[in-house]
């Protein structure tokens, strides 16, 4: 039986571990992304390890916090931008654009490794690289020169035959395989493409799919480098960086779907998970307040060419407000220099900075209860900064279309002719936001007051007595646990960002643990099905961890939370049984006696003190997370 791509990659970079489903491998790091509002975690545990030079291709972007109310980003910007000069990373300085967009068109590699500190990292994937979102603490240890791990997933090889109809995009490919797979279910699954579709399907368009992998849940999404992928590293003037890389004819995959493109109708995602997908006919007619065109997702110079041709000569409606935020300078610099960018502006479209923005809720918050159309990847409730928003997630032509007609429109029904984008043969290059660092590491690292050392935790008790802190339900995502937009500019400041922990969902909670940790007990978060979703943000696990938080019980976790809560020494257990989890309640005290033993085994026995009864719990660390969790985290077991 021939390899899959991913394995090819894999198997090259391994350093431990055999490479069958369910086992643990270590692989070395080629490359390395963070962005700010992680980043500044990730240096400072780098810096803790004492390491005067990354071993890896690094580089640090600014972009998500850069709404500057306060000194706190500032700072921070400024300590990311010394901490890099100092230790031989690049900086990609605030406007230079999104992390994902930029790493794509200036770094990414066929054949290499990237672990980012930011869940969209398998953006990369769509030229064929094994791109992985991970902790900032698994990045911190990657640029130290150690492996990174992961348990080796099952590839699911997805088949894209045909062309997409006029007016589908690859938006609409995604929303599609969302619909199948949900959000749920699809920890420890890699996806790869192939079929003769992809012989029509660009590099961006191909970025547009792999990013929103991260919604599936996957470990990443790939693509093969093909003569697609040589064109567009050629335009990008960086044909030498280009391979060609595919699967064996014959390669091995756990399941395979096949997805006919040509059957694809324009979708949409409706409030609040990007899987409650449905066609956009059946939402057609919905009044739309607001239209957001941008994110790592849909901020292409192909996204904004479509959206500049659809608005050309014409008017955004009354009574919406349409906002574009270009993915990078060289798309931003592109379309100013062929005239499109006017035509944006001719139309009533309000251009915001290349960078996250309203993504991640900084900013463009839409108005009580109002419909906003977007071109992003995630609208978990309230994440766009209004409680009741409701958010849509659409391709850029199904956003144009609500933007001029003021309703949910499928763009099919709209009176115009398809617009053809064509890619450019040479990419603008001009790469003078990318600072490059020192040759000697004699530059002082800047330090405002925002920024705190990173807390660390104690090893695990023999015996944990524990209070239920909070119990919630499925597909609590790391929006839930710590809220980004506005609280964002605490991310440096562990103490006051904990006070936030589920702030949306129980303002008490923070009070409560430290109620439970004046009485001496431990904190526990019950939870139902996929929790964790979304986010890479470490601060989830951090921010708990910090408030007394030991345990996660749940009926299951997602990839990267899960490895977070492991880094930060918070053990997580699942219900054996589901109807245990109806039975627990908040506040009741529950007691693992003789830890370390128990820990041990995949069956984990809890006794509820409170209710009175004991209660099975499966544990499904491997033996090197089950040493660190009971160290008390990654720092305290490499310090070991
Ligand atoms: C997101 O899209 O939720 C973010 C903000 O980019 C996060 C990272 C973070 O929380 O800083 C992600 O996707 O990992
Ligand atoms: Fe930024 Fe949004 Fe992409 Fe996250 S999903 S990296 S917030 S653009």
């Amino acid at each position: 039986m021939g390899q899959n791509l991913f394995k090819k990659i894999i198997a090259a970079h391994l350093m431990s571990g055999t490479m069958t489903v369910g086992s643990e491998v270590g692989i070395r790091v080629d490359q390395t992304l963070t962005q700010d509002a992680l980043g500044t975690m990730a240096y400072l545990q780098f810096e803790a390890m004492d390491v005067p030079v990354v071993k890896t291709k690094s580089v640090s972007y600014i972009d998500h916090n850069t709404l500057q109310d306060g000194f706190e980003n500032a700072d921070d910007h400024r300590y990311l931008q010394t901490v890099a000069d100092k230790h031989g990373i690049k900086y990609s300085k605030a406007g230079n654009g999104i992390c994902h967009q930029v790493h794509l068109e200036r770094f990414s590699r066929p054949g290499d490794t990237l672990i980012g500190s930011d869940s969209h990292t398998p953006t990369c994937g769509a030229v064929g690289m094994s791109a992985m979102g991970v902790g900032g603490m698994d990045v911190a240890v990657a640029m130290a020169g150690g492996p990174f791990y992961f348990v080796y997933p099952q590839v699911v090889r997805v088949n894209l035959e045909g062309k997409l109809q006029p007016w589908c995009a690859a938006k609409d490919i995604i929303l599609e395989l969302l619909k199948i797979l949900t959000t749920k279910g699809n920890v420890g699954t890699v996806i790869e493409y192939g079929g003769s579709g992809l012989a029509h399907l660009t590099v961006p368009e191909r970025a547009t799919i792999t990013n929103m992998g991260a919604e599936l849940g996957v470990t990443t999404s790939l693509f093969p480098s093909d003569e697609m992928t040589r064109q567009f590293f050629k335009a990008q003037a960086r044909e030498q960086d280009w391979q060609e890389l595919k699967p064996d004819e014959d390669a091995d995959y756990d399941r395979v779907i096949n997805l006919d493109l040509a059957s694809i109708e324009p979708n949409i995602a409706c409030p609040h998970s990007p899987d409650n997908v449905k066609m956009v006919r059946e939402v057609a007619g919905l009044e739309v307040q607001q239209v957001m065109v941008g994110s790592c997702t849909n901020s292409s110079y192909r996204d904004l060419m479509m959206v500049a041709a659809m608005l050309k000569g014409k008017q955004v409606h009354p009574k919406v407000s349409l906002g574009i935020a270009p993915g990078s300078k060289q798309v931003l610099a592109m379309i100013a220099e062929n005239g499109a960018l006017k035509d944006l502006v001719a139309a009533g479209a309000r251009i915001l900075e290349s960078t996250c923005g309203f993504c991640v809720g900084c900013g463009q918050a839409p108005q009580t209860k109002g419909v906003s159309l977007r071109t992003n990847n995630r609208n978990f409730e309230g994440r766009s900064g209004t409680k009741d928003g409701q958010v849509y997630l659409v391709s850029p032509e199904t956003a144009v279309a609500a933007a001029l007609s003021g309703k949910v429109t499928d763009p099919r029904e709209l009176d115009m002719e398809y617009p053809t984008i064509i890619l450019p043969e040479v990419y603008e290059i001009d790469d003078s936001m990318i600072l490059l660092p020192s040759e000697d590491q004699s530059v002082e690292v800047f330090r405002g007051p925002n920024i705190g050392e990173p807390p660390k935790n104690t090893p695990m008790p023999e015996k944990l007595t524990a209070k239920v802190a909070i119990k919630v339900g499925d597909k609590i995502t790391t929006d839930h646990i710590m809220p980004a937009g506005a609280y964002l500019k605490y991310r440096s400041n562990v103490p006051k960002y904990s006070s936030y922990v589920f702030y949306h969902i129980d303002p008490e909670f923070a009070p409560k643990c430290a109620t439970n940790k004046a009485e001496g007990l431990a904190s526990v978060i019950v939870a139902g099905l996929s929790y964790g979703q979304g986010s890479s943000r470490e601060h989830a696990a951090l921010c708990p961890m910090y408030l007394g938080v030991r345990v996660l019980l749940a009926k299951s976790v997602e990839r990267i939370h899960g490895a977070n809560l492991t880094n930060f020494g918070i053990l997580q257990l699942t219900f054996a049984d589901d109807t245990d989890y109806e039975r627990i309640q908040a506040g009741d005290e529950l007691a693992v006696d003789n830890m370390y033993q128990a820990i041990k085994q995949d069956i984990v026995l809890v006794r509820n003190v409170t209710q009175g009864y004991t209660f099975e719990t499966k544990c499904n660390l491997t033996p090197r997370q089950r040493d660190i969790v009971l160290c008390g985290g990654l720092l305290n077991y490499t310090a070991k």
